[in-house]
Parts: structure tokens; C-alpha cells; sequence
């Protein structure tokens, strides 16, 4: 069984980060080992939520797995806390990263065009040298435009979007993906762009007009478990934004979903029998 190491904050009521990543990974078949950055009391989309940072322990926890000789097919990391953690998730890296260690690094900070409340600029060209490590980076496009330093914009063509693409790309990942891309009307998906061999891959499914949270994290635990199942990175997209836009079109139905997040759980079972 492959085994994925996941970095990000717990959320303890909110549907996203490690409360989406190891069921969903889980699911996928993968095992799932989590470290902790923060214990929120609620995602900061809430008002008031208490927050006790981590970052003491990882240290510790890196140290004892390396005396336990564990190793991971996958490290995928997700939010994180502070600058200062951005550089102990680099260690990390260093100490647990071999040949065959796929490092997927999904830069949560922002979204529509601002940051979250904890995060400032410095916080985004931090995570832009986080991504250089990577072999997959994901990042939405606000969170693009913060790392690149090209405007956001909420109307744009391809060339825009091909242009962040080469701007993540100068980052240094192997492969960069931007989500959130609507190509055309009505439409929504990815766009990624692989520096190994000049690739592109669009993939676009209907676009629902309804913005939850945790779906980010949504699609990259599935991009993570799929490629860990076997896939290669474009049916991995692929299955993660029809997996990511139906979990937001069954949420919908839900007369009693809250408003915090999606119904993840419900489409679950559908989701291990996507191919
Ligand atoms: O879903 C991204 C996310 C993860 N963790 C925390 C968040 C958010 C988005 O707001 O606040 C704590």
C-alpha cells in the first residue's frame, strides 16, 4: 500500500485540510500519516476562531519517524501557518524526499483576487519558494498571481492563463497546475502545464455558480490519491474536477448543508469508482 505523508492545519469544525485530506486519501486507498500544523477551532472563514500553532512539534515528529525509517510515496501539503513553518516543511522535505517521493504542493493563502486573514505578501513569495521543491504544485489563481507577481483578474482568455503558467513554472515545479480556469462560458476546470516535456492539458466540466469552501482541498486529496492509485497527472485532474464539481452539485440538493463546506461524505462512494 503506498503511504502519503499530509501537512496542514486541522480545522476541528469546518470541512477542509486534514478533515478532508485523510478520509479522502484514506478512501483512495492510500494510507494516510498527518502532521499537524495548527489546531484551528473552526476554518477562518469563521469569525473568532482560536488557533494554537504547531510548529514545535514537527521537529520532534520528523525525528522520531526517522528513527522509526518510514518512508512516503507521497508528501502533499495544503495550509499552513507561518513563514518560519514554510522552511521546517522545506527540512521535511529534505529528510523524507527519495527518488521515488511524488511532492505535491497545494499553496493555500487566497482566493477571489485576496488573501486569507492570516497570510500578507511575504507570506505568498515564502510559499512561492516552497513550490520550487515540488514535482506538482496547484495553486488557484489569485494564489498564482500573489507567488508570479502578475495582476489578478476575474476576466481573462487563455493567454492570460498561459502566461501564469509560465510564471509558476519559473518557480521551479515540474508540473504546474492552476484550478479555478473558465475557458469559456459556463465552463470551469484546469489548466496545467508539465516542464518536462513542453505539455499542456486543459479539462473543463460545467461550471456550477456556488463557491464552498474545502473544495480546493477536495481536489487536490483526490489529484494526491489518484496518482498514488495509479494514474498519471492529466486523468488524475480529470477525475478530481468531475469529482470536485459533483460533490459541489450534490452539496446543492442538500436542503440542510452548511454553509462552512461540502457534503465530501456523500460522494465518497462514487468517487472509488471513478476512472
Ligand atoms: O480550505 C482552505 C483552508 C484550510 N485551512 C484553513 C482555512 C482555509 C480556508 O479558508 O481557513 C484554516
Amino acid at each position: 500500500m503506498k503511504r502519503v505523508l499530509t501537512i496542514q492545519d486541522i480545522s476541528c469544525l469546518g470541512k477542509c485540510s486534514l478533515t478532508i485530506a485523510l478520509p479522502v486519501i484514506s478512501a483512495l486507498g492510500s494510507e494516510t500519516v498527518i502532521l499537524p500544523t495548527a489546531v484551528l477551532s473552526t476554518h477562518t472563514m469563521f469569525k473568532g476562531f482560536t488557533c494554537k500553532d504547531l510548529s514545535d512539534q514537527i521537529e520532534p515528529i520528523a525525528e522520531h519517524w526517522k528513527k522509526e525509517k518510514v518512508r512516503f510515496d507521497a508528501i502533499y501539503t495544503g495550509y499552513l501557518g507561518t513563514i518560519e513553518q514554510i522552511d521546517q516543511i522545506k527540512a521535511m522535505f529534505e529528510a523524507f524526499r527519495d527518488d521515488n517521493t511524488l511532492i505535491v504542493v497545494d499553496p493555500v493563502m487566497a482566493d477571489n483576487g485576496k488573501l486569507y486573514p492570516a497570510f500578507d505578501l511575504d507570506y505568498a513569495k515564502k510559499n512561492a519558494k516552497l513550490c520550487a521543491e515540488a514535482d506538482i504544485i496547484v495553486p488557484n489563481i489569485t494564489e498564482a498571481s500573489f507567488m508570479t507577481g502578475i495582476e489578478y483578474r476575474e476576466e481573462y482568455d487563455e493567454g492570460y492563463i498561459r502566461e501564469l503558467l509560465a510564471g509558476l513554472n519559473e518557480l521551479g515545479a515540474g508540473i504546474s497546475v492552476l484550478t479555478g480556469v473558465s475557458l469559456e462560458k459556463g465552463r470551469t476546470g484546469v489548466m496545467g502545464y508539465d516542464s518536462r516535456n513542453g505539455e499542456y492539458f486543459t479539462y473543463q466540466n460545467q461550471r456550477i455558480d456556488a463557491a464552498y469552501h474545502g473544495t480546493g482541498d477536495l481536489f487536490s486529496s483526490t489529484v494526491v490519491g489518484e496518482i498514488m492509485k495509479g494514474k498519471d497527472w492529466k486523468d488524475a485532474l480529470r477525475i478530481a474536477a468531475d469529482h470536485t464539481a459533483n460533490t459541489i452539485e450534490v452539496t446543492l440538493r442538500n436542503p440542510d448543508k452548511p454553509w462552512y463546506g461540502v457534503d465530501f461524505e456523500a460522494t465518497i462512494p462514487a468517487l472509488i469508482e471513478m476512472e
